[in-house]
């Protein structure tokens, strides 16, 4: 069985968690912490959660496993099968990675672990975070999913970048990060319901 491993409190740890919940595959978690220990490096080369281990060997970052785990069983796909879909899906996903996530975790220290970030991080994740705020609101479908008719690997994305970013966001600045994006808002709170992402959020507690 594969085996999952990282923390609860990771965000990209409860999407992957989800992934497998989705889509009704067994697997087995393992409590692990981000760590830069080399016997965790050889699992997970930049010491993050979460990793899976399958028969075959270790898979890092979120989106290969997601890919992986639909390649070993394609029912209920996570991305779409159709060649321009699937690229849409993840152009957003990693829009919302690398240009709000990414962006939003510059402030994480002082948000959530009582340490400082400069005037001029905070002016920079400010301005960088606008920057990638008007991308994915140029490709949120949100008719009624992220990125078109069908639930898909997006939603999962939206629903855990912006649980973080949107924290991030509100500590910092004060600010409603999706208060310009009332669609996307709606979404998330549907997203919330849903038996899997239930599920994952239930097993925190
Ligand atoms: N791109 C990675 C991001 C994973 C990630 O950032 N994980 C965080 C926990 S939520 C982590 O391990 N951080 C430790 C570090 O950055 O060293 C993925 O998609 O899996």
């Amino acid at each position: 069985m594969i085996k999952l491993h990282g923390m609860s409190r990771s965000n990209y740890y409860s999407l992957t968690k989800a992934c497998f919940v989705e889509k009704g595959m067994a697997f087995e978690e393992v409590n692990a912490m981000p760590s830069q220990d080399e016997d965790y490096l050889t699992k997970s080369p930049m010491g993050k959660v979460p990793c899976i281990e399958t028969d075959q060997g270790f898979i890092s970052e979120s989106l290969a496993i997601a890919d992986y785990l639909d390649q070993i069983q394609p029912e209920k796909p996570l991305l779409p099968t159709d060649p321009f879909a699937r690229a849409k899906n993840i152009e957003l996903i990693r829009h919302l990675e690398l240009d709000v996530e990414l962006v939003a975790r510059r402030c994480l220290p002082e948000a959530f672990f009582g340490a400082t970030v400069s005037d001029e991080t905070k002016q920079a994740t400010q301005k960088d975070l606008k920057r990638g705020m008007k991308a994915v609101s140029r490709l949120f479908v949100c008719d009624p999913y992220a990125a078109g008719s069908e639930f898909s690997l997006a939603d999962l994305y939206t629903f855990y970048t912006f649980g973080l970013a949107g924290a991030v966001v509100q500590k910092i600045f004060g600010e409603d990060l999706l208060a310009e994006l009332p669609q996307v808002k709606s979404l998330i709170d549907r997203l919330a319901e849903r038996d899997a992402i239930r599920e994952v959020e239930a097993a925190k507690q």
